[in-house]
């Protein structure tokens, strides 16, 4: 599969209806600046179909886009961003569970995590509200660039094992570059044929 057309659709505060919802559905997740919006736009081949930011924390609508016509990929908040208080907190966690709540179409989530860091409290949090919930989800090591061959080996090894899952299905992503992309859209392909 390759991504021949990708439009953005709309942005939303609560998640509820918009047009053409019904299709299947890939969502995005994890913390702020962890390269969501760069990871759609490299995997759709647009500048800026989704906003990118040096400054974390921007993103706090779900935003959806329209893939080759046929499904639809779910740009969701990101969380772990330090500087929102309590409220702000308790307001993503809703939106989300409303999300997760509502959507049948969900078909993966692309759990992103930075492969030079260990997971954060959060990313296991939200792993294991994946399994909890039993939506299917794609381990995303991003910024693969950043780091040389070897030392990618080094960091997807705890991340594999504080996540629980086999290191080798992490794949190993860069925006940059469009390494991982091949391997992801494999994913995603297999992902929506289910
Ligand atoms: N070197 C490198 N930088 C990246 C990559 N992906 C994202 N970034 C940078 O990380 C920052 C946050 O990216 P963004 O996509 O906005 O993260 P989001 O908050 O998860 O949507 C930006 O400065 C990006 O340029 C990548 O694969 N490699
Ligand atoms: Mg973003």
């Amino acid at each position: 599969m390759d991504i021949i057309s990708a439009r953005f659709i709309t942005s939303l505060a609560e998640y509820g209806t918009f047009p053409g919802r019904g299709l299947k559905q890939i969502a995005v997740a994890g913390k702020s600046n962890v390269g969501k919006s760069s990871l759609i736009n490299s995997l759709c081949r647009q500048k800026a179909l989704a906003k990118t930011s040096g400054t974390p924390g921007k993103t706090r609508l779900i935003n959806v886009f329209l893939l080759n016509e046929a499904f639809h990929l779910i740009d969701l908040p990101g969380y772990g961003y330090a500087k929102v208080d309590k409220r702000e907190k308790a307001q993503w966690g809703k939106r989300m569970e409303n999300y997760f709540a509502q959507e049948r179409e969900l078909r993966a989530v692309l759990q992103l995590v930075d492969i030079r860091h260990e997971p954060t409290a959060d990313d296991l949090m939200m792993v294991s509200f994946l399994r909890q919930t039993g939506i299917p989800f794609i381990t995303v090591a991003t910024k693969a660039d950043k780091l040389s061959r070897a030392q990618r080996h080094r960091h997807l090894l705890p991340i594999s094992f504080s996540l629980q899952v086999q290191p080798q299905d992490i794949i190993a992503y860069s925006s940059q570059t469009g390494e991982g992309r091949p391997a992801l859209l494999n994913a995603i392909e297999a992902a929506l044929a289910t």
